[in-house]
């Protein structure tokens, strides 16, 4: 399996900011699955050629905080809010996360998957070519790892390359009312070690806020992941500052995600152990936040910024990579450089790749996304003309 482009213009996001900037015309080979040679010069090998003809060339993008698997549809909660009802009072009713949870766990796992892929190819259509995906709607052990085989069943379906997370401490499942200390040891003593033996995630993650679980919870959980070999990551300062987002740093969490009400001292604390902060700004959109993340001192800390679409039924209906940049630019305050940055080199790191993804590069992976625009900034720029000419995965060629 060997493959020749030729004419690429390409945005390599090696090196810092030369990286974003389209190189000359080149040439790249791609051997079993990996960039084998970047060459101005004509690669001279026995390999099926493709022309660029002169379009822009990218790392495949890469959305790293997703919630593509679930049934049932919120749109009832959407207008509900829209007349003035928040989030965390729809929650309180039993609505919010729990109605998706019922809908998740009345579904089969060839259900979820079915109704999973409309969702993942709008963000193949954006030129995504790695996606996390979280469990979290199931919150009992058989309905988590129906959750993780549907997720990782999307690879049986698409050219994509799934990377999953187990967040069963998402939500307080019904049948634990008044009794979160519980169902905490119960994740810990049944769900992670059944999710590490059967190695269904590579990560754990926890919704550490008011209407998700407290700190204290949120430590046992990093513990018992980082005693099976687990990754951590945490929905941390999304609606309030509580803390999450610094023990997620004492952990060496790969990122803290949402931070919208993160302070200085945890900025401090992601940069001191090198965390990615992964901003959400669909989920920021959606629910009409005002509380925008700190960017300016995640800069000032030299922290690296991911970007993803969280997309979900309850706060960030989006499957578009591409609207998260223009958001992330228009609602954040993000240039398109730090933007593309957030979809690739920031975002192979916060799930633990930044040896092998989201860059154009000899030794990385071939996951590249070949594009009808001129510049970068446009993918930041236009939201809804499709721009996308196709994607190749692990060296293969996808006109989807
Ligand atoms: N934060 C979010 O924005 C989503 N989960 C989370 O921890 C919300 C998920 C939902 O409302 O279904
Ligand atoms: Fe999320």
């Amino acid at each position: 399996m060997e493959l020749i482009l030729t004419n690429a213009r390409i945005v390599s996001m090696q090196n810092g900011s030369a990286g974003y900037q389209p190189s000359e015309p080149m040439n790249v080979l791609i051997q079993n699955g990996q960039i084998t040679a970047i060459s101005a010069k004509v690669i001279d090998a026995d390999a099926q050629r493709i022309d660029c003809s002169g379009k822009l060339v990218t790392p495949g993008l890469i959305d790293c905080h997703t919630h593509l698997i679930y049934a049932g549809n919120r749109a009832n909660e959407f207008e509900m809010r829209l007349q003035g009802v928040p989030y965390q009072t729809i929650a309180a009713q039993g609505g919010g996360i729990i109605s998706t949870v019922k809908a998740t766990r009345g579904a089969s796992l060839d259900e979820l998957v079915e109704l999973a892929l409309p969702r993942l190819d709008g963000l193949l259509k954006s030129g995504v070519t790695s996606v996390e995906v979280k469990s979290g709607y199931g919150l009992t052990l058989n309905d988590e790892v129906k959750m993780l085989r549907a997720a990782k069943a999307l690879e049986n379906h698409r050219r994509v390359k799934i990377t999953t997370t187990l967040l069963a401490a998402h939500a307080l499942p019904p049948e634990y009312i008044g009794r979160a200390d519980d169902y905490i040891e119960h994740v810990c003593q049944t769900i992670i070690p059944q999710v590490a033996e059967e190695k269904l995630a590579t990560s754990v993650d926890v919704f550490c806020e008011s209407v998700g679980f407290n700190l204290a919870q949120t430590e046992r959980v990093f513990q018992c992941a980082k005693e099976h070999g687990l990754q951590i990551k945490g929905h941390t300062e999304q609606l309030s500052n509580l803390g999450g987002t610094a023990l997620t740093a004492r952990y060496q969490g790969l990122s803290a995600d949402h931070i919208e009400y993160l302070d200085e001292d945890g900025v401090k604390a992601l940069a001191e152990s090198g965390t990615v902060a992964t901003l959400l700004p669909g989920a920021f959109y959606f629910l009409r936040e005002t509380q925008k993340p700190p960017v300016a001192t995640l800069r000032e800390y030299q922290v690296p910024m991911a970007l993803a679409t969280d997309i979900n039924p309850g706060t960030s209906p989006f499957a578009d990579l591409t609207l998260m940049m223009n958001m992330g630019c228009t609602l954040f305050g993000l240039t398109p450089e730090e933007t593309l940055r957030g979809v690739t080199v920031h975002a192979a790191k916060a799930l633990g790749f930044a040896e092998t993804r989201g860059q154009v590069a000899t030794g990385f992976d071939a996951d590249l996304a070949i594009w009808n625009i001129d510049h970068p900034a446009d993918l930041s720029y236009q939201v809804g003309v499709p721009r996308l000419h196709a994607r190749i995965v692990d060296g293969a060629f996808c006109h989807d």
